[in-house]
């Protein structure tokens, strides 16, 4: 039986600014090494994202800049393609919730909510600013978080960062312009709202089903939602950015973003052609994984797949992998106090993106918050990065070149106990990495990706190549090596979804061997022992540069500036 297609989706960034670390682990770089690692196993993959342009966000931005915010938009989202392409980032698509095929696809996902009865128009209170004459919302509001549980005093009038509860316009509790600090009042309008209680059933039920799916803060949180009670939510915003409406009574309105923005994985889908938006969207056997941070929850464990059931025939995401947040050295990403690892200076460091990427995937926030600590990207770099797998494939390279010039290749007989366990864990390792980003456990994966290089290392040094060379048991040694070599091509393949630039050179240049070290069937292929006879190395190299003190210094200033959007326009 063929293995079911899948979908990877990273949540969709706004572009009023340019990614950090934290926005990297955050969703990218996890969904980029789940479409790694499913494509060598042979599944029919794709990721697909892109930037969220709609909303407040943008437009605040391209105010603060004095540009129009569709000028703002093209230029920061070439930017941040751009950025995650350096950190070697795969999307198949990589698109804008301002491309037409977004915007005809909002269109047609609205109309069928309206045909299933779950539109309807209501005239509600909405923030009004007496001195400017018109309705702010979204993040132009800010104000007091109405829960009594969390009464944080800087929440958005759409979400509050204290507690990331979804809010509704004319909620906070003295809610005051953003910009300016004026107070505002609350005035009627009409709007447009999705009936989400209608599928409060359906959803209280999914939810329930996906629990030993989802992490335990994923459900916990979808829960907490759930037991707060569901509102209709208001889909239409008075702004002048965005995908219009069209629709009697709301005219000049646009949708607000929230509603778009996920509809963005459909269009971003559909892209690709329509028959891959059937294929991952409308086929009950595909699998659709949606990988995002901690703040974007909520919307997608409840408000997305509620708008999904509403519409009935597309299907619902079947995982859902929400993460945590990223610190830096103790304390919040700042972009205006520059405090964090700022990720566009990838595109003019010389910092190799596997180096970071490694260091990154050691602080995957799966289970709780993680922290960004350049002291131990230092000693992930030099004892694990180095000094295991960097290590394993020097050693074994340069032994085969110097001591066998190139070719260790041939029949494997009077294997001794070590070359048997040898033999057993080249053929168990993948699997279990597998198992282990099966569960998207990227953490575990990779460790257990390390440890594969210590059993390199650890068979190397039982078996001595080199002694069994200057003793004269040259089969010895040829055999040892060739069964390192074995490893070193099954290590390639399961490092790859992690590293994937330097695997691919050390596959190509080092190893010698033909093709993609993650191309379609090679994850099976890792677990099988048999370089051909013949086979000739390349030439032996270091992977990786150490990190001294001076050089975690200068990366440490070098990464430290938060971005300046005007460089990037
Ligand atoms: N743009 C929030 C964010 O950038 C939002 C995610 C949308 S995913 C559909 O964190
Ligand atoms: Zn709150």
């Amino acid at each position: 039986m063929s293995k079911p297609p899948v979908l990877i989706t990273a949540a969709l960034p706004y572009i009023n600014n340019l990614p950090h670390c934290g926005n990297i682990v955050g969703s990218h770089l996890p969904a980029d090494i789940l479409h790694r690692f499913y494509t060598a196993q042979g599944r029919d993959s794709v990721l697909v994202g892109g930037s969220d342009e709609h909303g407040a966000p943008a437009m605040m931005a391209a105010e603060r800049l004095g540009i129009p915010t569709a000028e703002l938009t093209e230029r920061l989202h070439d930017a941040h393609r751009r950025i995650y392409e350096a950190m070697g980032i795969g999307y198949t698509n990589y698109s804008r919730t301002s491309s037409p095929e977004h915007h005809r696809m909002t269109g047609q996902f609205f109309d069928a909510l309206d045909r299933e009865g779950f539109i309807h128009q209501a005239v509600e209170a909405m923030y009004f600013s007496p001195e400017q004459g018109h309705f702010l919302t979204d993040r132009y509001v800010t104000g007091t978080c109405p829960q009594a549980d969390c009464g944080y005093e800087e929440a958005y009038s759409d979400q509050c960062d204290g507690c990331r509860r979804p809010l509704e316009p004319g909620e906070l509790v003295n809610p005051r312009s953003t910009n300016t600090g004026e107070a505002l009042t609350v005035r009627a309008m009409p709007q447009l709202y999705f009936d989400l209680p209608r599928v409060r059933g359906d959803l209280g039920r999914w939810i329930k089903s996906q629990r030993d799916v989802w992490r335990p803060h994923v459900s916990g949180e979808a829960s907490r939602w759930l037991a707060d009670g569901l509102r209709s939510r208001s889909i239409t915003r008075d702004l002048s950015w965005g995908i219009p409406v069209n629709h009697d009574g709301v005219q000049d309105q646009v949708f607000y973003v929230w509603f778009e923005a996920p509809i963005g994985y459909l269009s971003f889908t559909h892209e690709l052609g329509s028959d891959a938006f059937a294929k991952y969207w409308l086929n009950s056997d595909a699998e659709r994984i949606h990988v995002l941070g901690k703040d974007n929850i909520p919307f997608h464990t409840i408000f997305w797949p509620g708008m999904l059931m509403a519409h009935r025939d597309i299907q619902l995401p079947t995982n859902i992998v929400g993460l945590n947040y990223l610190t830096f050295e103790g304390q919040k990403f700042s972009k205006s106090k520059n405090i964090g690892v700022f990720a566009h200076h990838i595109l003019t460091s010389d910092l190799h993106p596997d180096v970071l990427r490694a260091y990154l995937t050691t602080t995957i926030p799966e289970a709780r918050d993680t922290d960004f600590k350049w002291s131990q990207m230092q000693a992930h770099v030099n004892s694990e990065l180095i000094g295991k797998l960097g290590n394993f494939f020097n050693r074994t390279l340069s032994q085969i070149r110097k001591k066998f010039d190139g070719r260790v290749g041939g029949e494997l007989s009077d294997l001794t106990d070590s070359d048997r366990f040898l033999m057993e864990d080249i053929a168990s390792f993948p699997v279990q990495i597998g198992e282990r980003l099966s569960r998207a456990e990227f953490r575990e994966a990779y460790r257990q990706v390390m440890e594969f290089a210590s059993v390199g290392n650890v068979y190397l040094e039982r078996t001595a190549p080199w002694t069994a060379v200057r003793e004269g048991r040259t089969e010895d040694a040829r055999r040892s090596l060739n069964l390192a070599l074995n490893l070193g091509r099954s290590l390639a393949i399961v490092a790859a979804p992690f590293l994937p630039r330097s695997m691919q050179e050390l596959w190509s240049e080092q190893l010698n061997f033909e093709g993609e070290v993650g191309a379609p069937g090679r994850w099976d292929e890792a677990s099988q022992v048999g370089i051909s006879t013949d086979h000739q190395i390349g030439q032996p190299q270091r992977l990786y540069e150490g990190i001294d003190d001076a050089r975690l210094a200068s990366l440490r200033a070098e990464f430290s500036e938060a971005a300046n959007i005007e460089d990037f326009l």
